[in-house]
């Protein structure tokens, strides 16, 4: 298999799934990506396909509504899912609570699931969703990598003090999680998470 690197280069958008229950079959394997409704996902799968525009970014929050799936092969046998974000205050709250079990239903039932990165925004990280968010994924027993974006917006010192922070706090919450910075603006951490990505579906 080429490395997910090469591959995410021919990403093309497959379909938005309004429920857990209208996803395409559950074969091969799927990286989805998780997190705070403006925390940066879209930003990140851009970033990561090196596409200004395959998923929908927005200053607004609570953008991504669907679970937006991205193949990364022409058989789609290998694809990344774009997760609606959590934690918006203005949708309201039954829709919350439908998106609460919709992606409980996800990460605990898709078996083709190899692992979540968690996007949070290296300023706020480790909300209360964020931790709900970890622990269903420790519960499923999914890989899951926590990618603190918009490392752009905090000193190098800041940023270092918030990394010890989150590896003290990771070490209760969610032992196996890795973690790291990322800058979807900048690139920074691109090839740490590239890899991981690769790992994740060669392991
Ligand atoms: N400075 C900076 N801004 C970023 C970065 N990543 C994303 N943003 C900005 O943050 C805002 C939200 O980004 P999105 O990618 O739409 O966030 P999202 O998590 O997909 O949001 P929802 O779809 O609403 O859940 C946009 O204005 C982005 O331009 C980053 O690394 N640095
Ligand atoms: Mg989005």
């Amino acid at each position: 298999m080429p490395n997910i690197a090469t591959l995410m280069k021919s990403a093309r958008f497959i379909t938005s799934a309004p429920a857990f229950a209208s996803l395409p079959r559950d074969e091969g394997m799927e990286i989805a990506f998780a997190g705070r409704s403006n925390a940066g996902k879209s930003s990140v799968l851009n970033r990561l396909t090196n596409r200004k525009e395959l998923a929908k970014t927005s200053s607004t929050p609570g953008k991504t509504r669907h679970i937006n799936l991205f193949a990364l092969n022409e058989t789609g046998t290998i694809r990344l899912a774009d997760l609606p974000g959590y934690g918006y205050a203005k949708v309201d709250v039954r829709e919350q609570r439908r998106w609460g079990d919709e992606i409980t239903a996800y990460i605990t039932a898709r078996e083709s699931l190899k692992g979540v990165v968690v996007v949070m925004d290296i300023r706020h990280p480790l909300t209360e969703n964020d931790r709900q968010m970890l622990v269903l994924c420790r519960t499923g027993g999914r890989p899951v990598h926590v990618l603190l974006n918009k490392s752009d917006k905090l000193t190098s010192n800041r940023r270092a003090q918030t990394m010890q922070q989150v590896k003290k706090e990771l070490a209760f919450l969610a032992p196996s999680a890795t973690f790291s910075a990322f800058s979807a603006l900048k690139k920074d951490g691109l090839a740490e998470l590239q890899s991981l990505l690769n790992s994740w579906v060669t392991s």
